[in-house]
């Protein structure tokens, strides 16, 4: 899938990233509910204590992808170009400290690719490197990621979109619902998110009280 700017930025406004560490329950039943909800993109993270690796990462990376494919969703990899390639997934989503996305680009061809930024700077050289969107964070304080830089809000975006960078661009980092219309208001084209949906009782109903959130603040 080689989606343009405009279905990029369409497909970022509730962006559900997960795996199976992040789940309170099986990850295809949180993905599932998460879908009914109105997720509209999808992204494989499956990383910290006691994440899957080998076969098993990938037999699940297998299932997440063929539930998204039936509900037309694009399903991202993070930070494993090799089984995004292996698995023909629709993009790649990478750090700073991750692999060169010049390198990254050359390997994935057209797939999406999604860069992290957590300044100006940041974003601007992932611009230049290629980014088809930016995940921009933390936004908020999170205890889903222990490595998180400084926390300072929406403002980052803010100040990104005040210098003329129209790309899509997605906050990032302990968004709940109260707190999705601030990212959207300071620039962005949607929310990423993992423990308000994946660690909610209630999967659905989260996703679409955020979606709701969210279209209300454009
Ligand atoms: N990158 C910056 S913050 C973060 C990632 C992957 C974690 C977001 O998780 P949550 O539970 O939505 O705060
Ligand atoms: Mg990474």
């Amino acid at each position: 899938m080689n989606l343009s700017e405009k279905r990029i930025k369409e497909s970022l406004k509730l962006y559900f990233v997960m795996g199976s560490v992040n789940c309170l329950k099986d990850p295809a039943t949180v993905l599932q509910e998460a879908i009914a909800g109105g997720i509209t993109l999808f992204q494989f993270r499956e990383k910290g204590n006691g994440a899957k690796t080998g076969y098993e990462k990938i037999s699940l990376a297998k299932k997440l992808q063929a539930i998204c494919k039936q509900h037309d969703i694009p399903f991202i990899v993070n930070d494993d170009i090799d089984l995004a390639l292996q698995i023909d997934a629709d993009g790649v989503h990478i750090g700073q400290e991750d692999e060169d996305p010049l390198k990254v680009r050359k390997k994935i061809g057209s797939k999406i690719l999604g860069i992290s930024a957590h300044n100006l700077e940041e974003a601007q050289k992932a611009i230049e490197h290629g980014a088809d969107y930016l995940g921009v964070g933390p936004m908020y304080f999170t205890s889903t990621k222990t490595d998180i830089r400084e926390v300072k809000g929406p403002e980052v975006i803010k100040i990104i979109r005040m210098n003329d960078i129209q790309i899509p661009i997605v906050g990032i980092g302990g968004i709940k619902q109260n707190l999705a219309r601030n990212v959207i208001k300071a620039g962005a084209d949607g929310v990423a998110i993992i423990s308000a949906i994946s660690q909610s009782p209630d999967p659905k109903l989260a996703a679409k009280q955020l979606l709701n959130e969210v279209e209300m603040a454009f």
